[in-house]
């Protein structure tokens, strides 16, 4: 069995939520000031906010305020939910109590009697509400004049662990699972914890605790040989006002009932779902459901029977719907087998063709989880076609935290401006307005479920996630969950002031490094919009027909006059038929298709110009040589960072940032000689080509 691991100052096992101590000065008096805590309730989650309140003052003060339960006293911060005492009542109007909803929190400070007051209708929001002031008391703000009312945007924000039970990582970048030891549930369960808190701390209320892909163990674990443990697991999380999800195998009946199909219309098998359903939440009542990856990259499904998935998902749902549960279902359904040699078949149009003619099929307890491009989290794809379209269908989107196609940790991408722009997106598919952000937050199409979901990034590294940088990864994705409309540069900066503190040169520059990042990986690799230049299988490092030839429906169709897939409905695939409104066209034309997505659209010669005004050849030279320079620069910025942080840490992203340069430089002359070789067409500045 694993055992716990000590961690060290400076290792950036404490992330975001370092509470670093202040020195004495203004603001440092102000804080003081406050002397208790009060609370009168004492349930799981109270317990947290207090914990982390506590904790949290302890370190920045230095020492820890008493805890109390006395609503009428002074210089104190009050925590409760509304109803629960006096002060609350006297502070918070009906008014203000209204508008807050499940989750959200209302904050306000009283400078004649020294309160900061923090109220909400669960112990959840005044969590939430804690972590919130915890933010400012971190960077330094001020909080005595503090009238704040806040609501989650979003209902669903959750994270997906790609976590498998022998504690491997599916694409994990940061060392092994947190959860799971040699086909165990872990017993350091404070690294699980302390997990939960940073979540939490971030915005997050959902966890799925098991890689899509489940394997024999993992089907295992909704059995009672792992279920006790499962539930200890849901106990943390739910402390943290996170609800668990279970990734589940859809042939379970067969390999754990014992039946001989797993066919949604069966009868036997539709039972035995039910019967399961009322085992799991049993052992955990507040379970929140089962996340489904099915006739996905060879994993079983309905398709095996002849049924639809909606077919499959309603299955599930019947099962979950007495006791509340959900069923997250993965679109993510293309033929991975495919020949490279048929040129009908479009992997992009896969999940659209699949789920959009099933709309209004699936029952109210099932949602769909769209992955944010069509293809498969490359650096750039367009916004998938499937999202928004299905109008009387629960959605989510999905994202990928750790970064498979962007670096795999080792590569710093902040891909908060990636999602910006997917969320901000407008697909017209109600008219103008019909941002991927509204149909996210279920306002579009008024859906009952809707949300955030993200494959994790997070390992036993003793940072998390390998890349010190990739914590703003994480910690972004919390954030913008809950607010959408935060900017990602205030995003990076406050994850900057709280993990390395709030020197303005440090701040100013780590943003820089931060929002140039995404920008910068794409230039010295994936080109236009093509995707899949990469090493098959870990899909690191350039090679560029590593998938050309394959059966994954990945190609880019370069050959000497040009390169680009054809997905015009005019001579193409028709792929961009399935967008709505006017990005048929803005697709469709290559004068108005944008230059980022070229390639993804349109097979184009080498010679064709851009908008820029640059050849599509003379673009990837430039692009690589300046891609690569500007990663070497990311290195030699971090470096004068040395005098103002923790020396530990300064040393892990150095260590990182010089690898990055060297492998830049290593896919700039790859793709650039594989380009020069396919086109015979020399560099107007003849740089160094092979
Ligand atoms: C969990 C990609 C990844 C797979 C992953 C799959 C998915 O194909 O390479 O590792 O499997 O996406 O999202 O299901």
């Amino acid at each position: 069995m694993n055992k716990p691991t000590l961690f060290q100052p400076g290792d950036g096992y404490q992330a975001w939520l370092q509470y670093r101590q202040m020195s004495p000065g203004e603001r440092y008096n102000e804080y003081a000031s406050y002397s208790h805590i009060i609370v009168t309730e004492h349930d799981d989650i109270m317990r947290s906010a207090v914990f982390e309140l506590s904790q949290g003052i302890k370190g920045i003060l230095g020492h820890p305020l008493n805890i109390a339960d006395d609503p009428e006293m002074t210089s104190c911060i009050v925590l409760g939910t509304f109803g629960s005492n006096s002060l609350l009542d006297k502070v918070f109007h009906s008014s203000v109590s209204a508008a807050v909803g499940t989750e959200g929190y209302v904050m306000k400070s009283d400078s004649v009697t020294s309160r900061i007051v923090i109220g909400a209708v669960s112990s959840a929001g005044v969590l939430y509400g804690v972590f919130h002031l915890l933010r400012l008391l971190s960077t330094g703000s001020p909080v005595d004049a503090l009238d704040i009312v806040e609501n989650p945007v979003n209902k669903l924000r959750m994270v997906n662990q790609w976590d498998n039970i022998d504690g491997s990582v599916e694409r994990g970048y940061a060392g092994k699972s947190i959860f799971y030891h040699k086909n165990q549930i872990t017993t350091n369960l404070e690294r699980v914890r302390d997990y939960a808190r940073l979540l939490s701390s971030s915005g997050l209320n959902a966890i799925s605790i098991n890689n899509v892909n489940v394997h024999e163990f993992e089907t295992k674990l909704m059995t009672q040989e792992y279920l006790a443990d499962v539930a200890k697991l849901a106990d943390i999380f739910r402390a943290y006002g996170i609800k668990l999800f279970l990734s589940v195998n859809y042939a379970s009946p067969i390999e754990i009932g014992g039946l001989t199909t797993a066919d949604p219309l069966d009868v036997a098998v539709r039972a035995w779902w039910r019967v399961k359903a009322e085992e799991v939440y049993a052992a955990i009542p507040d379970f929140g459901g089962f996340l489904v990856k099915a006739d996905s990259e060879n994993r079983p499904g309905p398709f095996t029977y002849g049924r639809d998935h909606a077919d499959g998902a309603n299955m599930l749902a019947e099962a979950l719907e007495p006791y509340g549960g959900v069923v997250i279902w993965r679109c993510f359904v293309y033929n991975c087998k495919q020949d490279w040699r048929d040129r009908t078949t479009d992997r992009a149009r896969a999940a659209y063709d699949h789920f959009r003619p099933l709309d209004g099929r699936f029952m109210n307890n099932v949602i769909l989880q769209v992955k944010n491009g069509p293809i498969d989290f490359q650096v750039r794809e367009p916004v998938s076609p499937l999202l928004g379209a299905m109008e009387h269908t629960n959605q989510m989107i999905e994202f990928q935290l750790t970064q498979e196609y962007t670096g795999q940790q080792r590569h710093v991408c902040y891909l908060v401006p990636q999602w910006k722009e997917i969320l901000n997106f407008e697909t017209y598919i109600k008219g103008g307005g019909s941002t991927v952000k509204r149909i996210v937050d279920g306002s579009l199409h008024g859906n009952a479920y809707s949300g955030f979901a993200a494959v994790s990034n997070i390992g036993t590294d003793a940072n998390w996630t390998g890349h010190l940088l990739a914590q703003a990864n994480l910690y972004g994705y919390g954030r913008l969950s809950w607010n959408p409309e935060l900017s990602s540069e205030d995003i990076a900066e406050e994850w900057i002031r709280l993990t390395f503190g709030s020197n303005e040169q440090l701040v100013h520059t780590i943003t820089n490094i931060l929002m140039d990042s995404w920008r910068i990986y794409e230039s010295y690799t994936a080109p236009l919009g093509v995707g899949f230049m990469v090493n098959p299988d870990h899909h690191y490092g350039p090679n560029v027909d590593g998938y050309e030839y394959s059966m994954w429906g990945t190609y880019h169709f370069a050959d000497c006059h040009g390169i680009g897939v054809d997905r015009t409905q005019l001579s193409g695939t028709g792929y961009t038929g399935q967008y709505a409104g006017a990005n048929v066209d803005t697709y469709e034309s290559l004068e108005s298709c944008p230059d980022e997505l070229l390639l993804f659209f349109h097979h184009v010669p080498y010679t064709h110009v851009l908008h820029s005004g640059k050849t599509v050849i003379q673009h990837i030279y430039d692009t690589h040589f300046a891609g690569a320079e500007q990663a070497s620069q990311l290195k030699s910025a971090w470096r004068l960072l040395e005098v103002l942080m923790d020396d530990q840490l300064h040393q892990q992203v150095a260590v990182r940032l010089e690898e990055q340069a060297e492998h830049a430089m290593e896919w700039r002359d790859r793709i650039n000689t594989y380009f020069y070789r396919k086109s015979g067409i020399a560099d107007q500045e003849g740089r160094g080509i092979y």
